[in-house]
């Protein structure tokens, strides 16, 4: 970036966050008037003990506008160069992009910092490729994506004289192509349920991914958006697993569909959520399943006889098998993910525990080696820290130059 866009982009920056400091103030007063509007009415209407609901408060908490500093602008800028206007922004976008590039700051010390110190202003150097190669292997990018970036540079440094910051943004370019490539074909680019259908989305994966705290964000982000939402306790291998699911589905208001009873079969949980998801015209039924390894048949099989019953009972239902990965486990969820893909028909996969790993980059070779499209991203425990997956935003995060 030059001095000038530089300058500009902080500009920019400050309007969106003069503009969201302004709406927050207001938001605040609009609150404080009307909890004082409530005491008021509670003090004279005392003897009725009439409760009086106040629409905007929630039991979620609504994120506060942090400090303008660099998290900010960055979070802004991002937005920004995907066409949004000042006006469109929410502290929820900027609260998200703040998390994801703080939780990918492990992912990029050592690598993009690194980089950057190696070629500081000089021009790129089959040497510096070097680097590079090992640092994105470091990063868990994968071989094949690897190789795939790297090769293409070295086309390019044969062509032309490369700068760094322009290595830099051939990089990204590079980076995003790979990841974009399972998501372009598998015809969508951003998954969510349709409407007016009953659509399925299976959560499988190894124990101890995520799973269940996923299918608890995803209840939230698909209730919030007004989807007729039901979860199914398909863990009936964990005790805990019921318990663990009914306390998000309270938090997101979203009713759990269990059987208590000890070695209950999962596919028959399924098939009273099928059920319960007809009657009430659900139109996202979540179903959450219990941790398994991709050697033990028996675990496998039981997630083919889920779809089994799925298929039967409602033919025309849309069933997405998303395969959940863990990103701290860098090439192990690999090769997770490539034996689950080998027997499980999965449509894509949720990458969890971006925070605070240095393996994000392990997405990148899912997509280059399991062809799977990521569809969302957990960056936190909170119900809030899962977002549908954003390409640009991730290669931008991952390399983010500050
Ligand atoms: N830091 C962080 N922790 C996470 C994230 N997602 C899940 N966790 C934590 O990971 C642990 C395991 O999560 P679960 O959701 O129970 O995992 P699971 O795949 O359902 O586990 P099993 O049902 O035992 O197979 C919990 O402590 C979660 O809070 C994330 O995005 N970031
Ligand atoms: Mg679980």
């Amino acid at each position: 970036m030059t001095n000038t866009e530089s300058d500009n982009s902080r500009e920019w920056a400050a309007q969106a966050y003069a503009l969201l400091k302004k709406r927050q103030e207001e938001q605040k007063q609009e609150l404080e008037k009307k909890e004082e509007q409530k005491q008021e009415l509670e003090k004279k209407e005392e003897q009725k003990q009439e409760l009086i609901d106040i629409p905007n408060k929630q039991n979620i908490a609504e994120p506060e506008l942090g400090e303008f500093d660099d998290n900010f602008t960055w979070s802004a800028m991002v937005l920004a160069s995907q066409g949004k206007k000042i006006n469109q922004i929410s502290i929820d976008e900027i609260d998200w992009l703040t998390k994801l590039r703080k939780g990918l700051e492990e992912t990029r010390k050592g690598f993009v910092t690194e980089l950057l110190d190696k070629l500081g202003d000089d021009p790129l150097t089959p040497e510096s490729l070097d680097d590079l190669e090992t640092l994105l292997i470091r990063a868990d990018v994968g071989i094949d994506s690897t190789d795939k970036v790297i090769s293409s540079l070295r086309t390019k440094l044969n062509e032309e004289v490369v700068g760094g910051e322009a290595g830099i943004k051939f990089l990204k370019r590079e980076l995003k192509l790979i990841i974009d490539k399972p998501i372009k074909n598998s015809g969508s680019d951003l998954l969510v349920p349709q409407k007016g259908k009953l659509n399925v989305w299976l959560l499988v994966g190894v124990n101890g991914v995520g799973k269940t705290t996923t299918l608890g964000k995803l209840a939230y982000l698909s209730s919030k958006s007004n989807y007729k939402t039901l979860i199914a306790a398909a863990d009936t291998f964990r005790a805990a697993a019921v318990e663990q699911l009914k306390v998000w589905g309270d938090r997101s208001n979203v009713e759990v569909i269990s059987n208590q009873s000890k070695n209950a079969d999962p596919a028959a949980v399924v098939f009273d959520a099928i059920n319960s998801a007809k009657k009430r015209n659900v139109e996202l039924l979540l179903v959450d399943t219990a941790g398994r390894l991709q050697t033990k048949n028996n675990l496998m099989d039981e997630l083919a006889k889920i779809k089994k019953i799925i298929d039967k009972k409602v033919p025309d239902a849309i069933v997405e098998s998303l395969l959940v990965l863990d990103a701290s486990q860098g090439q192990n969820g690999l090769k997770q993910a490539k034996s689950f893909a080998k027997s499980a028909d999965l449509s894509g996969a949720i990458i969890t525990k971006l925070d605070g790993t240095s393996r994000g980059g392990v997405s990148l070779a899912v997509s280059e080696e399991v062809n799977l499209p990521i569809r969302f991203i957990g960056a936190g425990e909170g119900i809030k820290d899962l977002r549908p997956f954003n390409s640009y935003e991730f290669v931008e995060a991952m390399l983010a130059d500050k």
